[in-house]
């Protein structure tokens, strides 16, 4: 059924909630795309910290990287050593020590270039470095969790254009991915508020990628490995997820044509962002993956959320400000008319 009335929508994987308003963006569209003047940038910036052969803030030079280059963090949000447990005195005043690792990772030494502008083969070499960190800090012994993710233009806080991620690996698990874990299981136990007692003999998100594919609405496109899609429960305007096909927990269970199948997806779905406004389209995304911690979790599904800032052109951006920080997300643009529009785009990059 096509919604144009407020409505609720739910999300199995956090059991939140969020309000849909279709009647405000029924109103013809008459956002004007706006064109930002296009920056001019350097393929090479000497007073970049992220290009090759450059120093870093701290001093430490760049190697004359070619592909991708992976280095410790300069100034991490996480160390090896934290302060010893204290004693808890209050079941209202609790704090943990945590330790971790933070990394950046440089995708390109071209400082003028975003993933939407690389080829498939070298968003291969990406993804292989971020297996291979995965690999190598998943199998540490005081790491829980490898969260990968990029941080995208200006808007977005990201400090500088060269194109780079990060890759933040804790001991304990992160909120978003206890939640996420939490209701996987519960999933598979019938346990979801909208099951009624009724266990699922697949993962959460196998099922739901099944569901989606049956409907059709919210798929932006699909190759043989991997699906792009608005989520049915989408919060920011132009959200987008990336799942494969297949049950794969991990990143790292991956096989070599799925590889390749993600960075067809990611190339893609960057060109269809960056087509969008017409603009280097700014997000934050993230892979989401089990947990490193020595079980199977059988109900984890590997999985990647794409979330966009912008709402109407280059420059207007969704706040989530006022109700959505007091009381849930809302959302104007229905997910299906989103898909819609993204499906529509041409996946060769606009010339700027
Ligand atoms: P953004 O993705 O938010 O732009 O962050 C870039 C990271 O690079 C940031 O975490 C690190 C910052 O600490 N950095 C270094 O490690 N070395 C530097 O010389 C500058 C920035
Ligand atoms: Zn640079």
């Amino acid at each position: 059924m096509e919604w144009s009335l407020p409505h609720r929508r739910y999300n199995p994987l956090t059991d939140e909630w969020l309000l849909v308003s279709p009647q405000r963006a029924a109103r013809p569209w008459l956002g004007a795309v706006e064109k930002p003047t296009p920056e001019q940038r350097l393929a090479y910036d000497p007073n970049c910290y992220l290009c090759p052969g450059n120093h870093r803030a701290n001093g430490a030079v760049n190697p004359p990287y070619e592909s991708v280059f992976v280095f410790d963090n300069d100034f991490p949000a996480l160390l090896s050593q934290s302060d010893p447990e204290p004693q808890s005195t209050s079941p209202l005043l609790v704090a943990a020590p945590e330790v971790g690792v933070c990394r950046v990772i440089c995708f390109s030494p071209r400082h003028d270039l975003t993933l939407a502008q690389l080829s498939a083969a070298q968003i291969c070499q990406v993804i292989e470095a971020w297996i291979a960190q995965c690999q190598e800090l998943g199998a540490r012994e005081d790491i829980t969790y490898v969260q990968i993710f990029e941080n995208k233009g200006e808007i977005m806080g990201c400090s500088n254009p060269h194109p780079h991620g990060q890759i933040w690996a804790t001991r304990a698990l992160p909120t978003e991915i206890i939640k996420e874990t939490r209701n996987q299981v519960r999933y598979l136990n019938g346990e979801l508020p909208t099951q009624h007692g009724r266990p699922a003999n697949a993962p959460l998100l196998v099922d739901y990628l099944r569901e989606e594919l049956a409907a059709e609405t919210r798929v932006v496109f699909e190759n043989a490995h991997f699906v792009c899609l608005v989520p049915f429960w989408a919060v920011w305007p132009f959200e987008t997820m990336i799942l494969p096909r297949r049950h794969v927990r991990r990143l790292v269970d991956l096989t070599e044509a799925e590889r390749s199948g993600l960075a067809d997806a990611l190339q893609r779905l960057t060109i269809r962002y960056d087509n969008l406004f017409e603009v280097s389209f700014p997000y934050s995304m993230g892979i989401h993956q089990a947990p490193y911690d020595g079980h199977a979790h059988d109900e984890w599904q590997l999985h990647l959320h794409f979330y966009p800032p912008l709402l109407r052109s280059a420059t207007i951006k969704k706040f989530m400000v006022g109700y959505e920080m007091l009381a849930q997300p809302q959302r104007d643009l229905t997910p299906e008319q989103a898909a819609q529009r993204l499906r529509a785009l041409s996946e060769t990059r606009f010339a700027p």
